[in-house]
């Protein structure tokens, strides 16, 4: 099966090296799409460098920081347009262990979407406190019970997707961002009657670099999963042309202020 990683980066020059290295040793096959929101740090510089060094990274520059759900969707249309049939997201700070990958490469054969999963047996969350194991926890039995999506985990950030699916969804029409991405991949991939599966991991926190997270993107996840309850009621349909756009979301500074160590 041909594979790409996609790895959204934004200052995440201490981590990329590492990871890289450790992607390649648990799964050598696949190949890794960066897309760098021009960090500051030079992130898109450094794997620029290792673009030309290894044939199997490739990279793509955005002109600024745009948002983690449009990234994940610039790099599903690459990979729709370069042949893969299976696509991965995967953040670049460790939290999602490349050590995983072969248990995702073997369980996307029988699915359409594997969720790496922190609440199922052998998942966890070490490093939380029990506010923030509340608030996250609270919030995937939320979205769960409103929208009805048969995974334990449905804001986890750590998946693969099969080609098909992501020819499916529209990912046009697609304008969360956050918590509320995920939510919204999944409520589609359920509703296209796709198969999804989950697959336990170990969430730890951040190695190195700072926290791109903010209160924005916890309340955008759980408007999200208010509105796509009452649209599921009313059959009101075009649900994400309704949400706020990115920049929209990217300007309201009011709810701007860093939420450190909350949910995902
Ligand atoms: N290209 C791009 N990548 C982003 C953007 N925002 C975040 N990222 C990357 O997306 C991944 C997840 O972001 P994080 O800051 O780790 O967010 P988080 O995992 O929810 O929060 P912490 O792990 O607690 O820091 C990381 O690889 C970031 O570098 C963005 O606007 N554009
Ligand atoms: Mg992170």
């Amino acid at each position: 099966m041909k594979t790409l990683i996609i790895i959204p980066t934004y200052n995440e020059i201490d981590n990329l090296p590492p990871l890289l290295k450790a992607i390649f040793s648990y799964a050598p096959e696949t190949d890794i799409l960066i897309v760098d929101d021009n960090s500051p740090d030079g992130t898109g510089k450094l794997a620029d460098k290792f673009h030309e060094e290894n044939g199997h990274i490739q990279v793509l520059h955005r002109a600024g920081k745009l948002g983690l759900g449009t990234a994940y969707i610039a790099g599903f249309k690459y990979a729709i347009e370069h042949g893969y049939d299976a696509a991965f997201e995967m953040d670049a700070d460790f939290s999602h262990d490349p050590k995983y990958l072969p248990d995702f490469l073997k369980a996307i054969e029988n699915a359409d979407l594997v969720i790496g999963s922190r609440y199922i047996p052998g998942g966890d969350t070490p490093n939380w406190t029990l506010l923030r194991r509340f608030i996250s926890g609270g919030g995937n039995i939320f979205a769960r019970f409103m929208l009805g999506i048969p995974v334990h985990d449905c804001t986890a950030g750590y998946r693969c997707y099969r080609r098909e699916v992501l020819e499916s969804i529209d990912l046009d029409t697609i304008q969360s961002q956050g918590y509320a991405f995920q939510i919204e991949l999944a409520n589609r991939v359920m509703q296209h009657g796709f198969k999804l599966v989950e697959t336990p991991i170990v969430f730890m926190d951040r190695r190195v670099g700072k926290s791109k997270m903010s209160r924005k993107i916890v309340i955008e996840g759980f408007i999200y999963v208010i509105k796509a309850r009452f649209s599921k009621q009313t059959g009101i349909s075009n649900l994400s042309s309704s949400n706020s756009s990115p920049e929209q979301v990217q300007e309201n500074s009011s709810l701007e202020e860093e939420l450190p160590s909350v949910v995902q």
